[in-house]
């Protein structure tokens, strides 16, 4: 403000800052921000534009050649290093999609997050801001067509192509987001690349990083190059890789093949004291216009670029995609030096000039190659020195190890091949894309319907059992959900969340409806749901159904990785497994986000699912009704009730509704059904449904929501 009160009629930094969220005052209020990222209204495309569609239409061979030109197409104001970006271009991919973690599915490179914050100025991502506009041309060139997501993970696919690899294929259809995600939690720390103690229980024991981060520091995507803490120790470093890697999914033999392949190609930078580095992209000037990390003693030459603070090049000939990894690290002695800016690097111990990579301006200079500790762990460490040897005897098998290995890595989180787009897209089936054969779309459902009706299944056994089967959906990954039915496959049928007796009895009556009817168990066990619901709700509704969803057997899945899809709460049957730290409607909200709702969505579905009395265990908190089994608002109308009062026992663990006048308990709850009536926000949606005019709406978007969540992953519809 000004000192006159005159002045400017803006209040500098009011509501257009970062700082100042009006809620920050509250900072324990459930924030339901995070179901509402990908709104209209940030969305600049067209209502009725579908990405999928256009990039369909898309002309690949094209675009493939002007990806391919580019990388040979030196630049001035960032020149390639040996006139190839083929290296900052991989690494681009890698950080890119290197984020994803399976433990919730988050991260990844699927939605080309890494133009936003905070990926886009993470210490480790340095440069890629540079990799980002020198594809912009492309971007430009192709448009709605072509997302920043899809280019990202192209452009490093596509430098292998021109470096000599044969890859494994390439599907498009990433669709991009517009800002930040804030679903996503990297970490508690205020500090960029704070000691990894922070995230760790043990430092010594790299499981108990803190799950479900997969990187060491704030701000990295993996591992610290320079050893734990900064400290060079490869033995101590090839634990820390083999734990990072593991919580995205990938085993030893990935592991190796990824971290020696990546490092056969590229650089890294830091050929002087790097002390006045501008800040990153996010905290830069207007005038640096997005670009971060600026050199201000750089002179237009390559090897003048600062990126890690690390030094050199890890093969001899480091823009071909070739064995040169391996000859290196396993053809010499290596010793700890400091680069040029006081970085640790392992240098070779006497190697030939002839054998050394060029200086990245000069073709005439030997400069020596270096390791980084985590490349030494792929030595020292004897299970990856093991597959490092199998690698060397076979190349042809390392390089389909490599190629398969990047392909996972840059489609991980795509969800089932159904996804994929382009020429390129590869046929066979990989274990990891969760395969599901075809299912009959063409069966007689009304039939079906009328032998669910008959079979003696109670409406909550059918309407629990659907929800269980479909709930597992994540959008993060897009894994998980009804299809395929992998509810009647291990470990799923023994999760406690599934109530394996209930399950048990409840398959036993679908599975030969679903054989009788020709239709699959997936469809029947959603159909069954649905038979369930429009008994509940009466009067002839009839709750909209898409059969095609086909049967996994145990052959189609990888039992281990689906052990992360294991619910340990689940507020729409008001069920955790245990007491966590976290609270029970904050573990329903990050369901609803992997779920795909909207906060409103979230509401109509719990006050809906409360009432007809399905709770987990036929728990009876939050069944504020005295019709159990109807499909009516009485949640919504009894939680808003002031003939009531709420009252904690033991301690806030649950609830008593009581009646005001008597004092006799009427019902109990937990918090995360009392959250719809103290959080301002969902009691607004609560009254919505509380008032006397909307209980029509209040099926409708019951019907709605349940329908949404029972084919959220229809990817082939
Ligand atoms: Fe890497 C680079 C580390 C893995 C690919 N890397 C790099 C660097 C560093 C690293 C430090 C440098 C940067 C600059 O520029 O300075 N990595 C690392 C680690 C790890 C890794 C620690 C874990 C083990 N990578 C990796 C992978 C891949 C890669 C997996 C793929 C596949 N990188 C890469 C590349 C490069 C790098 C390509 C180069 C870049 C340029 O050239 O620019």
């Amino acid at each position: 403000g000004s000192k006159t009160g005159g002045g400017c009629p803006f209040h500098h930094g009011g509501n257009t800052g970062n700082d100042k969220p009006v809620t920050k005052w509250w900072p324990n209020a459930l924030n339901l921000d995070i179901l509402h990222q990908k709104g209209v209204r940030t969305n600049p495309m067209d209502a009725d534009f579908d990405y999928r569609d256009a990039v369909s239409k898309l002309d690949f061979d094209a675009v493939k050649a002007d990806v391919t030109a580019l990388m040979t197409d030196s630049q001035d104001w960032w020149p390639a290093d040996w006139g190839h970006y083929g290296g900052l271009m991989v690494r681009l991919a890698w950080h890119s999609a290197g984020s994803y973690r399976l433990a919730d599915g988050r991260g990844g490179g699927g939605a080309g997050n890494i133009r936003f914050a905070p990926l886009n100025s993470w210490p480790d991502n340095a440069s890629l801001d540079k990799a980002r506009r020198l594809l912009w041309p492309v971007k430009k060139k192709y448009g709605n067509a072509l997302s920043w997501a899809d280019l990202i993970l192209l452009s490093g696919t596509i430098a292998y192509e021109s470096m000599g690899l044969d890859t494994f294929g390439f599907g498009f259809g990433r669709e991009d987001i517009w800002g930040p995600e804030t679903d996503v939690y990297w970490g508690s720390e205020k500090e960029w690349l704070a000691p990894s103690e922070n995230r760790y229980e043990n430092l010594d024991d790299p499981s108990t990083l803190e799950n479900p981060l997969a990187a060491v520091h704030m701000g990295l995507i993996y591992v610290n190059p320079e050893g734990v803490n900064g400290q060079p120790d490869p033995m101590k470093t090839a634990a820390q890789v083999r734990e990072t890697f593991a919580r995205m999914a990938m085993d030893d033999e990935e592991t190796a093949a990824l971290t020696c392949g990546g490092h056969t190609v590229g650089k890294a930078h830091g050929n002087g004291p790097g002390d006045n580095i501008g800040a990153e992209p996010e905290g830069a000037s207007v005038h640096a216009q997005g670009l971060g990390w600026a050199n201000p003693v750089q002179k237009g030459k390559a090897s003048d670029a600062f990126t890690s603070g690390i030094e050199g090049a890890w093969t001899s000939d480091p823009t071909t995609f070739d064995m040169g990894f391996f000859d290196l690290l396993f053809g010499y002695e290596w010793e700890l030096k400091k680069s040029p800016a006081g970085a640790w690097q392992w240098e070779p111990v006497d190697m030939p000039d002839d054998k050394k990579p060029r200086n990245a301006s000069d073709a005439s200079l030997p400069q020596n190659p270096i390791m980084t500790d985590a490349d030494m762990a792929m030595k020292v460490d004897l299970a990856y020195n093991a597959i490092c040897q199998r690698f060397m005897d076979d190349p042809a098998y390392f390089k389909d190890t490599f190629a398969r290995a990047w392909f996972k890595l840059t489609h991980r989180d795509m969800g089932p091949k159904a996804c994929y787009i382009g020429p390129d897209v590869p046929a066979e089936d990989l274990i990891w894309q969760d395969p599901i054969p075809a299912g009959s779309a063409s069966f007689d459902v009304e039939t079906a319907k009328s032998a669910i009706a008959a079979s003696g299944l109670s409406n909550a056994e059918m309407i629990a059992t659907a929800w269980d089967s479909a709930r597992t959906f994540r959008q993060s990954d897009k894994r998980g959900g009804a299809n395929g039915a992998r509810v009647r496959l291990a470990p799923q049928k023994d999760w406690e969340g599934n109530e394996p007796a209930r399950l048990a009895k409840v398959l036993n009556v679908l599975e030969p409806i679903a054989g009788e009817a020709g239709a699959s168990v997936a469809d029947v066990i959603v159909l069954a749901g649905n038979v369930g619901l429009e008994q509940a709700i009466g009067g002839g509704t009839t709750v909209p159904f898409t059969p095609g969803r086909g049967d996994a057997t145990d052959a189609h899945t990888d039992a281990d990785s689906f052990d992360v899809l294991e619910p340990f709460a689940d507020g729409f049957r008001n069920w955790q497994k245990q007491a966590y730290a976290v609270s029970a409607e904050e573990m329903m909200l990050d369901r609803a986000q992997l779920l795909g709702l909207t906060a409103q969505e979230m509401t109509v579905l719990v006050g809906g699912l409360r009432v007809l009395d399905v709770n987990h265990g036929g728990s009876q908190h939050g069944v504020f009704t005295d019709n159990p089994g109807k499909l009516s608002t009485d949640f919504f109308a009894n939680l808003t009730d002031m003939a009531y009062s709420w009252h904690p026992v033991n301690d806030g663990e649950s609830y008593e509704i009581r009646d005001r006048k008597t004092g006799a308990v009427k019902w109990t709850a937990t918090s995360a059904d009392l959250v719809f009536g103290s959080n301002s926000i969902l009691r607004a949606y609560a009254e919505v449904y509380a008032q006397d005019d909307n209980g029509d709406k209040f099926i409708r978007d019951f019907v709605k929501t349940w329908v949404k969540v029972m084919n959220a992953d229809r990817f082939d519809l």
